[in-house]
């Protein structure tokens, strides 16, 4: 996701061609234009342009893609005549943020599109903000509750398996200790680079706390969760985390694994929140028998 102005995709959905070649011309050289586009498969567009035939014909997909990105905003402007503005009376504000008329002017146009795309980036950094870890980019704890919460209640309904990790550096104290916070702070983002390489697109991992990180493994047992929790291990321990002062620092995690395997008694009789906290005494066991290791 980009918070960045350049390079945003307007989507130009027009009945009439003559108008949307002109919006191409109008607009080619500053953003990146679609048209012809199939609204049904349409995705990461970051603004629609529509006229009124294709708004009354597509006025629930708008609507459907515009909840879809919520609470990010996803503008929608709509070309029409002074005298048939108050036709989309009851679109305005609900699916149409702004309208621009016919003959359209060129000024007039790119000052609209400047700020319905400045309101947009804008929401994409504050929710950017609201779910991720300044210093590693990982999803933060409060956004990770959520996943949690929803993975869990999609595993409970269809009876299928899903796994946690709690993950901990260790001794990571004696790093802060001799090297300074600032360094400590380069291996933790080190260390969320490589734990994010061991995983799937659908897995999720987020910083737990302050060198600790929970990942979410969606449809995974206990034998696979073990095996990227491994995976994970073996990443941190190969080679040394070097810093811009090119430091060489070994660093290794401890790995607490819990997993449900999809039974329906087990999602009855527990909560995400157990969950956590059988990651949390694996981890525990993994740190007592000597860390550097996977147990669960
Ligand atoms: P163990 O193997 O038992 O986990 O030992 P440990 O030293 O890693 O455990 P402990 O929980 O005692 O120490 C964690 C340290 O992490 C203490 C804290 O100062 C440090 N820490 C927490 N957040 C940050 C951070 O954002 N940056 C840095 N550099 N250090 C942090
Ligand atoms: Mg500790
Ligand atoms: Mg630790
Ligand atoms: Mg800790």
């Amino acid at each position: 996701m980009s918070a960045d102005m350049e390079g945003q995709k307007i989507a130009i959905f027009l009945n009439n061609k003559k108008n949307e070649q002109l919006l191409q011309d109008y607009l080619s050289d500053k953003y990146e234009i679609l048209t012809a586009v199939n609204l049904e498969s349409l995705e990461e567009v970051d603004l629609i342009i529509v006229d009124g035939v294709r708004l009354k014909e597509y006025r629930e997909r708008i609507e459907e893609l515009k909840k879809g990105e919520e609470p990010v905003f996803l503008p929608v402007l709509l070309v029409t005549t002074k005298k048939d503005i108050k036709l989309y009376k009851n679109e305005l504000f609900r699916i149409v943020d702004e309208v621009i008329t016919i003959p359209i002017e060129r000024l007039e146009l790119l000052a609209r599109l400047y700020n319905l795309l400045r309101v947009r980036t804008l929401t994409l950094i504050l929710e950017q903000e609201s779910i991720a870890d300044p210093l590693t980019g990982l999803f933060n704890r409060r956004y990770m509750k959520e996943i949690l919460e929803k993975e869990f209640m999609r595993a409970k309904r269809y009876n299928l398996p899903l796994s946690l990790l709690m993950i901990d550096i260790d001794f990571f104290k004696k790093i802060n200790d001799t090297y300074g916070h600032t360094v400590g702070d380069q291996v933790l983002i080190e260390v969320s680079r490589r734990l994010l390489n061991s995983l799937r697109q659908i897995d999720s991992a987020s910083r737990w706390g302050g060198e600790e990180f929970l990942v979410v493994l969606p449809n995974t047992g206990r034998r696979g969760a073990i095996a990227v929790g491994e995976r994970i291990r073996e990443e941190v321990a190969k080679e040394p985390v070097v810093t811009d002062k090119g430091d060489k620092i070994w660093a290794t995690v401890s790995v607490g694994v819990a997993s449900l395997e999809g039974s329906t008694d087990e999602y009855e009789s527990l909560k995400p929140g157990d969950m956590i906290e059988l990651a949390d005494k694996a981890l525990y066991r993994a740190k007592r028998s000597g860390r550097n290791r996977v147990l669960c």
